[in-house]
C-alpha cells in the first residue's frame, strides 16, 4: 500500500463555529473538501504521527464516506491507532468518554448535531481535544490557519476496513479497533446513578416515553432504558438511527419531537418523557403535561444532584452559557457555590471541569452536563432526573413547583429568525451594540432598562479573552433579553433573541410561558428594530 500526496488549494470558508465545521452536504462532498479539512486537523494540532484518535459520528447521510476517509488519512499521515465506533456510529458523549478513557490524543466527530440530515442538508467535522472536550478557540484557530495555508494532503490507498464487524485490522501500519459503540457509555452511566433505585422505579409502574428521533441515541437509549433498567418494551420510539433522521430535524425541542409532545400532553400521559438529538449531546425534558425548559431543567437538576451517587457530597460549582437563563444562579447562590456565565458554545465549559471549578454546566440550548464527560450528555441529563424522581418519591410536576415556590421562576423562551440576510442581521447587532450606552435608565413599557453589555469572557483558568458574545440588556428587578447570532446555521444567519421575565417566589408561578413573556417579546421587538430591519415579525422557531 502507499501513501498517495495529493496537491490541493486552500478551499474558502473552512473555519469551526460555533462547533465545528458545518455546511450543506453537498459542500462536504464537493473533491478534496473532507479531505483539505481533515488534513487541516492533523496539521494544527502538530501532526498525527504515533498518535491515536477516536472516530465515530452520528450516523447521518455520508458518515460512512467520511469516515473511511478520515481512516486512510489518518493512515497516511502516521497515526498509530484510530478506535471507532461499530457501523461508524458513535454518539458525542460516547465518543467524549473513550477519548479520556482510553487517554487518546483527542477525536473526529462526524456531526451537525440536532441540523437534519441527507442529501441535500447538513454534515459537520469537529475535533474534540485530550481531554474529551470540543477544540478551544486557540485550537480551532491554528486549524483553521492551516486550512488557509493547505497545499497537500495525505491519503493512503489502501480499503478502509468493514465497520460493521467488531474488531482490530491493520490498514498500512495503523491499528483500527472497531468497537461497541454503547458499551463503555453504559458502564460508565452505571457508575454515576443509583440503577437499583431506578429499577424499583420502573419495576413499581412508572412509564416513561423517552423519542430518539431517528438519531444515535437509539442503541444507547434501548440498551440502558429497556435492557437495563427494565423500562417497558416500546419506552424509546423511533429509535432505529437513520440517515436522514426519518426525514426529520433532530432536535429535541416541543417544535420537532412533536410526536413526544403529544403524548405527554394527551390524558393517558406516561409520567416521563424525554428526548435527544441527532448526535446524542442534547436533551428535552417533560413531564406529564409539562415541557421543563432546559434553563430550568439545569437549575432543578443543580438543586437536586446530590440524590444520584456521582454527586452526593455536593457540587464544585456550576456553569451556564450567557444567554441561559439566570434560574441556576438562584440555586447557585443558596447552595453557597460559584456560578460560571461562559459564552455559548460548550468548548467554553472545560477549563472550569478540568479545574473542579465546575461539576455541573448547561445552555438553554437543550444541553446539560457534568464532569463525568466534556461534552453537553442528553441521556445523562435523563438519567439523572430518573435518579433524582426515584430517590424522592415525586413527580416532575411536584418537583417544578416546590422548586419555583423557593427560587422564584425565570419565565423563558428563545425566538429563532432563520436564514435572514447576513447583511442585515448584522445591521440590527451593530445598531443595537452602539445604541447599548445610552439605553441604562430609559423606560420601555413597564421596563427599565439596568444595564446593557456587549459580552466578554475571560476564562478564570486560562486568561484567555472572548469578545462579542452577545449583547445583554437586563432591565429592573431581573429580567432581560439577549441577542445573539447563531454559529451553528448552515443558511444565512439565524438571529437569536432569548427572553427572560422572572417573578418572585411570591408571584404568578404556574403562568403560561407565553403570557409571562408577552410584554418582555413586544419591548424586545420594538427596542431591537426588528421588523423595520429584518421584514420579520414572527420567529421561525420559538423553544
Ligand atoms: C452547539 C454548541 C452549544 C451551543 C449550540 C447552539 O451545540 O456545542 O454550546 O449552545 O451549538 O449554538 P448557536 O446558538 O451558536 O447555534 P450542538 O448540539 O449543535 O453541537
Amino acid at each position: 500500500m502507499t501513501t498517495i500526496v495529493t496537491p490541493t488549494q486552500p478551499i474558502d470558508g473552512q473555519k469551526p463555529g460555533t462547533s465545528g465545521l458545518r455546511k450543506k452536504t453537498p459542500v462536504f462532498m464537493e473533491p478534496g473538501y473532507v479531505e483539505n479539512f481533515v488534513q487541516a486537523i492533523f496539521d494544527g494540532i502538530g501532526g498525527a504521527e504515533g498518535k491515536t484518535f477516536v472516530v465515530g459520528g452520528d450516523g447521518r447521510y455520508f458518515n460512512d464516506k467520511a469516515i473511511g476517509t478520515i481512516i486512510r488519512m489518518a493512515a497516511a499521515n502516521g497515526a498509530a491507532k484510530l478506535i471507532v465506533g461499530q457501523g461508524g456510529l458513535l454518539s458525542t458523549p460516547a465518543a467524549s468518554n473513550l477519548i479520556r478513557k482510553n487517554k487518546t490524543d483527542g477525536g473526529i466527530i462526524l456531526s451537525a448535531s440536532h441540523n437534519p440530515g441527507g442529501p441535500n442538508a447538513d454534515f459537520g467535522i469537529k475535533f474534540n481535544i485530550p481531554n474529551g472536550g470540543p477544540a478551544p478557540e486557540k485550537v480551532t484557530e491554528a486549524i483553521f490557519a492551516a486550512t488557509t495555508s493547505i497545499s497537500e494532503y495525505r491519503i493512503s490507498d489502501a480499503a478502509a476496513p468493514d465497520l460493521s464487524v467488531l474488531g482490530t485490522s491493520d490498514v498500512d501500519g495503523m491499528v483500527v479497533q472497531v468497537i461497541d459503540s454503547v458499551a463503555d457509555y453504559a458502564e460508565l452511566m452505571g457508575e454515576l446513578f443509583d440503577f437499583d433505585a431506578i429499577k424499583a422505579l420502573f419495576a413499581g409502574g412508572f412509564t416513561m416515553c423517552f423519542d430518539a428521533m431517528h438519531a444515535v441515541t437509539g442503541p444507547y437509549a434501548k440498551a440502558i432504558l429497556e435492557g437495563t433498567l427494565g423500562a417497558a418494551p416500546g419506552t424509546v420510539i423511533n429509535g432505529v438511527p437513520s440517515p436522514d433522521f426519518g426525514g426529520g430535524h433532530p432536535d429535541p425541542n416541543p417544535v420537532w419531537a412533536k410526536e413526544l409532545v403529544d403524548t405527554m400532553m394527551a390524558a393517558d400521559a406516561p409520567d416521563f418523557g424525554a428526548a435527544s438529538d441527532g448526535d446524542g449531546d442534547r436533551n428535552m425534558i417533560m413531564g406529564r403535561g409539562q415541557f421543563v425548559s432546559p434553563s430550568d431543567s439545569l437549575a432543578m437538576l443543580t438543586a437536586n444532584a446530590t440524590h444520584a451517587p456521582a454527586y452526593a457530597k455536593g457540587l464544585s460549582g456550576v456553569a451556564r452559557s450567557m444567554p441561559t437563563s439566570q434560574a441556576v444562579d438562584r440555586v447557585a447562590a443558596d447552595l453557597g457555590i460559584e456560578c460560571f456565565e461562559t459564552p455559548t458554545g460548550w468548548k467554553f465549559f472545560g477549563n472550569l471541569l478540568d479545574a473542579d471549578r465546575a461539576t455541573l454546566c448547561g445552555e438553554e440550548s437543550a444541553g446539560t452536563g457534568s464532569n463525568h464527560v466534556r461534552e453537553k450528555d442528553g441521556l445523562w441529563a435523563v438519567l439523572l432526573w430518573l435518579n433524582i424522581l426515584a430517590a424522592k418519591g415525586q413527580s416532575v410536576a411536584e418537583i417544578s413547583a416546590a422548586h419555583w415556590a423557593k427560587f422564584g421562576r425565570n419565565y423563558y423562551a428563545r425566538h429563532d429568525f432563520e436564514a435572514v440576510e447576513k447583511a442585515k442581521a448584522n445591521d440590527l447587532v451593530d445598531t443595537l451594540r452602539e445604541a447599548l450606552p445610552g439605553l441604562v435608565g430609559q423606560s420601555f413599557g413597564p421596563f427599565t432598562v439596568a444595564g446593557g453589555t456587549n459580552f466578554a469572557y475571560t476564562d478564570p483558568v486560562d486568561g484567555s479573552v472572548s469578545e462579542n458574545q452577545g449583547l445583554i440588556v437586563a432591565f429592573e428587578g431581573g429580567s432581560r433579553f439577549v441577542i445573539r447570532l447563531s454559529g451553528t446555521g448552515t443558511e444565512g444567519a439565524t438571529i437569536r433573541l432569548y427572553l427572560e421575565s422572572y417573578t418572585g417566589p411570591d408571584g404568578d408561578l404556574a403562568l403560561p410561558v407565553d403570557q409571562a413573556l408577552s410584554e418582555i417579546v413586544a419591548v424586545a421587538y420594538e427596542m431591537i428594530g426588528l421588523t423595520a430591519k429584518t421584514g420579520r415579525s414572527e420567529p421561525d422557531v420559538v423553544t
